[in-house]
């Protein structure tokens, strides 16, 4: 329906271009209203900027020049021209900003496009797919197809903002709020941002986290499906003498139950789930430096100081307790950090959450990293 406003200037197409390269359908509406009231605003600033500097320099005051102004009471033409004529420019504003605006509200139906479920947490994004199978803190989209986000946030305000797509939207705690688009043709890989300030490492949401950026990735169909499918080594779903076996480190039942996998033992899996929980996001394995949170390397078995004066180790139940509960103990580094009585923050929500089974894998990887 809103094919017909592809218009794009040549200005669009020059190296001087105003808005990011458009990559979904989208952005020839967004940009035209965009470049239309640009145009306007451009217009009417030219006007009004000349004719001052015409009308200071034409009607300055000359030597002996004491003038008595006439009075100017009203001029009825004049005023109706600049009232009707701005309100219809403000009509064509606002019906190639509206005809955009109802499209993106008008939501497909979800047998109609590829639906992915997006949690919003501080600080770091989540995707989900299929129903939850599967997850990934990049963005992860078919070419050429019709995409729908349904958003929700774990803890506070944050705005998913995609710039080649034209889209933003706030994702907002405890409600849905959804975005659609169609994606282009072509591979690649856009930047996406939290527009909403959520707190102090609001920036790092998104591309710019320089640890972990996570980026939109359009991808070919069979690339997507791919991905989807991949198989993946889950200790959830080994049964529990299974587990038991795995656990002891003996990894032949395992093996044999799933010959399609490669099945790590649980520090190698431990070590896995660090990165795919996106955990090293916001820590560092293998050295003290603070990134987000704190560093692993050296820290087991060490005494922390806590906000309020108690102390605590660093054992398996001080890391099951801070991964499931990140608001129950600060160290007084992150005092800065602890909650207020809203108790709205909290890490590790959503999919990122790790299960029982995970947990003791991390814990197993945490507790042998030495500070390199
Ligand atoms: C978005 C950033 C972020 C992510 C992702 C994150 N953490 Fe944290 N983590 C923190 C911050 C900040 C703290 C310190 C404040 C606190 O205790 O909540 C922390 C604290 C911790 C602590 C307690 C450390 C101490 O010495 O007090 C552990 C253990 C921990 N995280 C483990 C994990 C694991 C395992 C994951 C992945 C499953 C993870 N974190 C993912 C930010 C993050
Ligand atoms: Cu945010």
């Amino acid at each position: 329906m809103l094919n017909h406003l592809g218009a794009t200037s040549a200005l669009l197409d020059s190296p001087f271009r105003m808005l990011p390269e458009k990559s979904s359908n989208f952005a020839d509406p967004v940009d035209f209203a965009f470049h239309l009231t640009f145009a306007i605003c451009a217009f009417f600033f030219a006007i009004i900027v000349l004719t001052t500097i015409a009308f200071v320099i034409k009607y300055r005051r000359k030597p002996g020049d004491y003038p008595n102004p006439k009075l100017a009471t009203h001029n009825e033409s004049l005023e109706l021209a600049w009232t009707l004529f701005p309100s219809v420019l403000l009509v064509v504003i606002f019906w190639f900003g509206t005809l955009p605006f109802i499209e993106m509200r008008d939501l497909p139906d979800d047998s109609e496009c590829i639906v992915i479920k997006v949690t919003a947490q501080q600080f770091q994004w989540s995707f989900s797919y299929n129903d939850g199978a599967k997850t990934s803190s990049d963005l992860m989209l078919p070419v050429n197809r019709r995409i729908k986000l349904v958003m929700t946030s774990s803890d506070v305000l944050h705005s998913m903002f995609i710039p080649n797509f034209r889209v933003k939207q706030d994702v907002v705690p405890k409600r849905y709020t959804f975005l659609w688009f169609e994606t282009n043709a072509e591979e690649a890989e856009y930047p996406f941002y939290c527009t909403e300030y959520c707190g102090q490492l609001h920036w790092a949401m998104g591309s710019l986290n320089p640890e972990a950026p996570a980026k939109v990735k359009v991808v070919s169909l069979d690339k997507f499906k791919e991905f989807l499918t991949a198989p993946e080594f889950s200790a959830d779903d080994l049964t529990p003498e299974l587990w038991e076996e795995y656990r002891n480190g003996n990894l032949e039942g395992v093996t044999a139950a799933f010959p399609d996998l490669e099945i790590p033992d649980l520090l190698a899996y431990g070590q896995k789930l660090f990165t795919a929980k996106t955990c090293n996001g916001c820590h560092t394995a293998n050295s003290d430096v603070t990134l987000i949170g704190p560093g692993f390397g050296g820290r087991w078995g060490k005494t922390l100081n806590l906000v309020g004066g108690s102390t605590a180790t660093f054992d398996e139940e001080y890391v099951r307790r801070s991964i499931l509960e990140p608001n129950a103990d600060f160290t007084t580094e992150f005092a800065a950090q602890a909650p207020d009585a809203s108790g709205m923050t909290g890490a590790m929500a959503g999919p990122m959450r790790p299960s029982e089974r995970e947990l003791e894998a991390l814990i197993e990887y945490l507790k042998t990293r030495k500070a390199e």
